[in-house]
C-alpha cells in the first residue's frame, strides 16, 4: 500500500510547515518526495516516458544531497540567491520549484480521482492534472511525449491491484495527501514569493 506511506510523509511535513517558527529540513522534504518513486516501478509496465521518471528522481536526489550542506529549505534557497544561480538549470531552487509542481500535479490527480469512478479515470485525471500544472511550462515536444505516455497508463483498477490498494484505502490516503500537500505547496509558494523569486518560470 504505497498510498499510506506517501500520505503519512506529507502529513508530517504539513505539521512542520503549519507550526510557526519551524523551518522545513531539506532531508524531510526530499524523503517525503522520494516516497513517490515506487510509482515508477509499476508505471514501467506501460510506456510511461522514462524521461519523466529520470527528471523527477534526479531533482529529488539533488535536494537529498543538498541536505548535507544546508539544513533547511529556506537556507538552501538563500544560498542560491547569494550565489546568483536561482534560475540556473540544475540549481537546488530551480529543482525545488519543479518538484513543487510535481506535488501539485499529484494533488490535482488525486482530487479528480476522488471525484470519479470510471476505470478510465486514471488517464483522464493524469491528463487533466498535467494540462493544468505542467503543460503551460513545457514545450510542444514534451507535451506530445507526455500525452503518449498517459495514453498508455494502465486502468486504475489494475494499478490499484498492483499496489495492493482497495478503493477505500486509496480514498482515505488520497484525501490526506490532498490536504497535507496543499499546506506544503502553499508554504513553498510563500517561500518563493517572499524572496521575490516568482513561481511562474
Ligand atoms: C500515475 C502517475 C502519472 C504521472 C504522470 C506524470 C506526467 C508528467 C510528465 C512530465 C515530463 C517532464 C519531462 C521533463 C521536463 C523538464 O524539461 C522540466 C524542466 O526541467 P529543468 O530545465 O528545470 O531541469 N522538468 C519539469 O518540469 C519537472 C517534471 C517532473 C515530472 C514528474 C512526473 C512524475 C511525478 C510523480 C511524483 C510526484
Amino acid at each position: 500500500m504505497a498510498s499510506k506511506g506517501i500520505a503519512d510523509a506529507f502529513k508530517e511535513l504539513a505539521v512542520i510547515v503549519n507550526t510557526p517558527g519551524l523551518d522545513v529540513p531539506v532531508k524531510n522534504f526530499s524523503d517525503a518526495c522520494s516516497r513517490f518513486f515506487v510509482l515508477f516501478k509499476v508505471l514501467k509496465t506501460g510506456m510511461f516516458p522514462r524521461f519523466a521518471e529520470i527528471d523527477y528522481v534526479t531533482k529529488v536526489n539533488d535536494l537529498a544531497e543538498a541536505s548535507n550542506l544546508t539544513p533547511t529549505l529556506d537556507l538552501m534557497v538563500d544560498r542560491d540567491i547569494e550565489a546568483n544561480c536561482v534560475r540556473k538549470v540544475g540549481s537546488h531552487t530551480r529543482n525545488l520549484l519543479r518538484i513543487k509542481r510535481s506535488l501539485e500535479m499529484m494533488r490535482v490527480m488525486c482530487e479528480v480521482l476522488l471525484d470519479t469512478e470510471s476505470d478510465n479515470s486514471l488517464r483522464d485525471a493524469t491528463f487533466t492534472a498535467y494540462n493544468q500544472v505542467f503543460a503551460p511550462h513545457h514545450g510542444w515536444a514534451i507535451q506530445q511525449a507526455v500525452a503518449t505516455g498517459i495514453g498508455s497508463l494502465l486502468p486504475k483498477t489494475l494499478l490499484s491491484a498492483m499496489f495492493n490498494e482497495t478503493e477505500e484505502t486509496f480514498k482515505i490516503h488520497a484525501q490526506s495527501y490532498v490536504t497535507a500537500s496543499a499546506s506544503v505547496t502553499n508554504y513553498l509558494d510563500n517561500l518563493f514569493l517572499s524572496k521575490n523569486l516568482g513561481i511562474d518560470w
